[in-house]
């Protein structure tokens, strides 16, 4: 397949090519990514993607569908029996879409959702001022207590008691302890509104029981399919049988046209390697390198957000290191070490130069790295921090980076062939 597109289209070849040298030539901690497996790969990249079907197994729109029937009811089902769901749509094509899915297959436009604001760690679509979420429903934004960077679930019922949402919304993309979604579903049933949880970084998490599910919580998970889960760009919306039909038809025709069959059928392959002992292995490692990584970098002297972390994610907030997360992602990334800058809950600056660094460990995990190699990229950045403005020591240190991934290649495959296969 490569060589096909180095002969026919060699700028495009080469382009790819440098970007897989920039991905296994990088210490990769945003939290959002991960490397896939070969399997994954090759199903995304298969001759799925030449084919429509709009609809749903055994009621799609065009003809043809002998294939991608079989292959999206085998997704729905290792989805249902992993997430241990009633219902299971693979179809969004992102947890944006799938966050969209999941509001109007429950509420009407001008309704009032719920969510945890931007900078405390909540998505756009969770009714942030930028996003349409925010005009087409009446947004109403909770934050974490500004002391402690954690939840505090009585301001949270108290707000839902005054504004009586009709969708509550837990989960988040920058916060880094454990979501009690048992209390978010009781303050969901107490003001009568319906409870949605957006599991897109801990997903793979929650699969291997390092997290709590939210699924007999809540009324309707939505989920991407490419962080923790380590599948392809995707997503997911798992739901009670009684929710089924209008999340469904949320998604097609509501939303969407059809499914991009190529990503579900990689999806379906990664639902699989989930479903593993392995996997389980791989998540309880993502979560003991994020804790090393913290613990470490608290000894450096930085702050983190909530004092550390109880998932896959680090939030930094660097205003006692006088830095601003921007310029710090920066020169990590010079010295091979990817992040991204990110606001924090105390954060005063603007979201597009904030005081807060983001960082994960679920790639740096698939490439096999533990707790020894935590600890080395905790003084990686401290480094880079001390030696902020000196580029000779930033390249030295991605040389050091580089030692590193070399010694730790990105894997092919994650799980024994047709051990676990089912
Ligand atoms: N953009 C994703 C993240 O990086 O967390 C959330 O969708």
């Amino acid at each position: 397949m490569v060589n096909a597109l180095e002969l026919y289209d060699p700028q495009i070849y080469e382009l790819v090519r440098q970007e897989r040298a920039r991905e296994s030539g990088s210490i990769r901690l945003i939290p959002s990514e991960n490397y896939v497996s070969r399997a994954v790969m090759l199903a995304s990249g298969s001759c799925l993607t030449n084919k429509y079907a709009e609809g749903y197994p055994n009621k799609r729109y065009y003809e043809g569908q002998q294939v991608t029937d079989l292959i999206e009811k085998m997704a729905q089902d290792r989805a249902k029996k992993i997430f241990k769901a009633d219902h299971a749509n693979v179809q969004p094509y992102s947890g944006s879409v799938a966050n969209w899915a999941a509001y109007l297959a429950l509420v009407q436009p001008g309704d009032t959702i719920m969510g945890l604001s931007l900078p405390h760690g909540g998505h756009l679509t969770h009714g942030w001022k930028v996003s349409v979420t925010s005009k087409v429903f009446n947004s109403v934004q909770y934050t974490v207590n500004p002391d402690t960077g954690r939840f505090d679930y009585n301001r949270i019922e108290e707000l839902a008691k005054k504004h009586k949402p009709g969708i509550i919304i837990s989960g988040a993309t920058a916060y880094p302890r454990e979501i009690d979604f048992e209390i978010f579903g009781q303050i969901a049933q107490k003001v009568g509104a319906y409870h949605v949880s957006d599991i897109a970084h801990i997903a793979g998490l929650v699969v291997a029981g390092i997290h709590k599910s939210p699924v007999p919580y809540a009324d309707i998970v939505s989920t991407t399919t490419h962080k923790t889960l380590r599948g392809p760009r995707g997503g997911m919306l798992l739901c009670k049988a009684e929710h089924a039909e209008n999340v469904d038809k949320a998604v097609f025709p509501g939303l969407q046209g059809g499914p991009h069959m190529h990503t579900l059928t990689a999806i379906a392959v990664a639902l699989a390697e989930a479903d593993t002992p392995e996997f389980i292995t791989y998540a309880k490692q993502i979560v003991k390198n994020a804790k090393v990584l913290a613990e470490k970098l608290l000894e450096y002297g930085f702050n983190l957000s909530s004092g550390g972390t109880d998932n896959h994610l680090i939030l930094i907030d660097l205003r006692n290191k006088n830095i601003s997360g921007k310029k710090l992602a920066k020169a990590l990334d010079r010295a091979r070490i990817v992040t991204n800058y990110n606001t924090t809950p105390l954060d005063p600056a603007h979201p597009s130069n904030p005081s807060g660094l983001r960082m994960g460990t679920p790639a740096i995990t698939t490439r096999g790295m533990k707790e020894p190699e935590a600890e080395q990229i905790a003084g990686f950045i401290n480094k880079v921090v001390e030696n902020i403005d000196n580029e000779s020591v930033i390249e030295e240190v991605g040389k050091e980076a580089l030692l590193l991934c070399s010694a730790f290649p990105v894997p092919d495959h994650f799980i024994i062939p047709n051990k676990n296969s089912g």
